[in-house]
């Protein structure tokens, strides 16, 4: 057989290498912490930890920075990463995006954590700015019903209730029943970090850097950017707005 012919087949076996992001779509790469159930269980506060939304808030810095994004949104074990329709990275190769930012989410969060932790990868792909308003709106409207169920369900484990017990008392009750079940125990749940309950933002900011030209000696300044958090997110149609203005503002 000829080499390039043994080449040919064995790259045949490469069958998803070809597959690229389309063209012309806004895409998100959301990263995943696996199996962070059994991984917080005894290293972090129920249900929420400070620790590891900074952890979280690193590990988004990290995937915004290496690979250029627009935004980048945390909330629980998750970072959603925006990129425009024009950007190319890696010439948009699946296989290369979803592998790339699984590993620098899990190298950044292992770095941050001084554990062993590891990130999947999926990407979502939007048509238009609708769309994309649409899908933070949807991973927000996720960070909120997580929160609420979450002290709920950690409130009355604390209070002595077993799995069974907290889960049976929380079945089939609506948001309202909810937020009364914490207020009558001196939770308010509106008035807990917005962190926790919309979470989190990080965006690029334009600043102006003043600095001395080493041959005229006169102070000039340069435009430089750098990464901005938004640990008090707008909520709803408030939240769109904002989402709307950083895809025109770039
Ligand atoms: N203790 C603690 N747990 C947290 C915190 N934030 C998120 N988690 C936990 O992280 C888990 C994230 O949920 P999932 O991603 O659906 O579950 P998972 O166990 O990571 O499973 P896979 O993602 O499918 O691998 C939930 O069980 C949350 O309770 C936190 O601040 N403190
Ligand atoms: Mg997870």
């Amino acid at each position: 057989m000829e080499p390039n012919e043994f080449e040919e087949r064995m790259r045949e076996g490469e069958l998803f290498h070809a597959l690229r992001l389309l063209r012309g779509a806004w895409c998100v790469l959301r990263v995943d912490g696996r199996g962070f159930s059994r991984f917080t269980e005894s290293r972090y506060e129920k249900p929420f930890d400070a620790k590891l939304h900074e952890q979280m808030v690193r590990t988004a810095s990290a995937l915004l920075e290496e690979l250029q994004g627009l935004y980048a949104y945390t909330e629980s074990d998750e970072v959603s990463v925006l990129f425009r329709p024009e950007w190319t990275l890696f010439d948009r190769e699946v296989e290369k995006l979803v592998s790339i930012s699984a590993g620098v989410a899990s190298a950044a969060f292992t770095h941050a954590a001084g554990e062993p932790a590891v990130f999947d990868s999926r990407v979502w792909m939007g048509v238009d700015e609708a769309a994309v308003v649409d899908y933070f709106r949807w991973r927000q409207a996720d960070a909120a019903r997580c929160a609420l169920n979450g002290w709920c369900y950690w409130t009355l484990r604390k209070e002595g209730q077993s799995v069974e017990e907290a889960g049976r008392a929380l079945h089939g009750k609506s948001v309202g029943e909810k937020n009364e079940l914490l207020f009558q125990r001196g939770i308010n749940f509106n008035e807990l970090p917005a962190w926790q309950r919309r979470g989190t933002g990080l965006r690029w900011e334009r600043y102006e850097k003043e600095g001395v030209d080493p041959r005229s000696g006169r102070t000039v300044s340069a435009t430089r950017r750098r990464l901005h958090v938004d640990e008090a997110l707008p909520m709803k149609e408030a939240y769109d707005d904002y989402v709307r203005r950083l895809l025109r503002e770039g």
